[in-house]
């Protein structure tokens, strides 16, 4: 029979209802419940967002399955077992590792929905997805970052280039190009944390493939943790340019995000959107990768990639 490879894949998970918000939140905050208006005011977005609730959760399935099917497809001569590991929710990094273990998955990979590295972000990850493996004597090596692969660059800039078209006659250089990411605090420059250099680089490869020059990075969704978080705000710098600039469109591209979730159907889709119109800016976003081929083909190249290392 073939080799089997279990795959983690992992992403950051979204409650399940309404009345799961609370005890999401107090995952994220590491145990520490939220208030009750910092609670209404998540609950508030979550039932503000278009597309259903909680795509995220459906989202991430139909990830699951295209990589599982991508990664049979294109390596036969192995069962690849997909399975998921969510950060904040059910089912959990930790149930993820077990379930292979239980399936009697002997060689492992896992691989993270979020193309850039940081300590913060994917490397928590990663900790998690270890410690459990080693604990259960499971063999597991993982995918960093895959920030500049080909196929990635490639889907990106295409939604890039087409949503350019949105803009009419506009011309080209009138358009500002925001590429964003979710924020994180201050601390990690210390730590001289990869992800600020690897934002960049995505975002450079795709202005040099859509011949795209007027464009700059911004930052989103920082969190309100009283410590400073990386800037400037996506919120500022639609200000900045107006006001400085007098730029009229700009087109914001979530490279650090790769599904309709909260932080781009709320942050960038409804609190920017508005931001934009009092400003008023033409304000347009690329779509969310989701389960874009070219995705598929980057995560099933990078997974493989890491079978061999072991
Ligand atoms: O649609 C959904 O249900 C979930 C959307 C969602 C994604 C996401 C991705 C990232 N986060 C990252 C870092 C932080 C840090 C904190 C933090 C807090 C929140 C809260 C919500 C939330 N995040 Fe998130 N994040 C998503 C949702 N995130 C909700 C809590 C309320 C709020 O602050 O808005 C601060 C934790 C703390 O309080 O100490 C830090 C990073 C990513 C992108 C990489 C990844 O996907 O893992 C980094 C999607």
């Amino acid at each position: 029979s073939k080799p089997r490879i279990g795959v983690l894949v992992m992403s950051y998970g979204t409650p399940e209802s309404l009345d799961q918000v609370e005890a999401y939140y107090t995952h994220i905050r590491r145990g520490h419940p939220p208030t009750p208006e910092q609670l209404k005011d998540l609950t508030d977005r979550y039932e503000a967002i278009v597309g259903g609730f909680f795509p995220l959760r459906e989202n991430t399935n139909k990830q699951v399955q295209g990589l599982e099917q991508r990664l049979n497809a294109d390596h036969p001569e192995f069962d690849f077992v997909c399975y998921q590991g969510l950060k904040h929710a059910d089912p959990f990094i930790e149930d993820g590792v077990e379930q292979m273990v239980k399936d009697g998955i002997e060689q492992a990979v896992g691989v993270v929905l979020a193309p850039h590295y940081s300590i913060m972000s994917v490397g928590g990850y990663i900790k998690r997805a270890q410690e459990k493996a080693a604990e259960l004597g499971l063999p597991i090596q993982f995918v960093k970052s895959y920030h500049l692969h080909p196929e990635l660059i490639e889907a990106l800039s295409d939604r890039v280039s087409e949503t350019l078209k949105r803009f009419g006659d506009t011309p080209k250089d009138e358009i500002r190009v925001v590429f964003t990411a979710h924020s994180l605090p201050e601390r990690i420059l210390e730590m001289k944390d990869p992800y600020p250099e690897q934002l960049l680089e995505t975002s450079r490869a795709i202005a040099a493939k859509t011949g795209v020059t007027n464009w700059q990075f911004g930052w989103q969704s920082a969190g309100q943790t009283g410590v400073p978080w990386l800037g400037p705000d996506i919120l500022d710098v639609l200000e900045k340019v107006s006001t400085e600039e007098q730029v009229k469109h700009v087109l914001v591209c979530p490279i650090g995000f790769v599904s309709d979730h909260l932080e781009v159907l709320y942050d960038l889709d409804i609190e920017a959107q508005k931001k934009a119109q009092g400003l008023e800016i033409h304000l347009e976003r690329t779509p969310s990768l989701n389960t874009d081929p070219l995705y598929m083909k980057t995560l099933s190249d990078v997974v493989f990639a890491m079978c061999g290392a072991q």
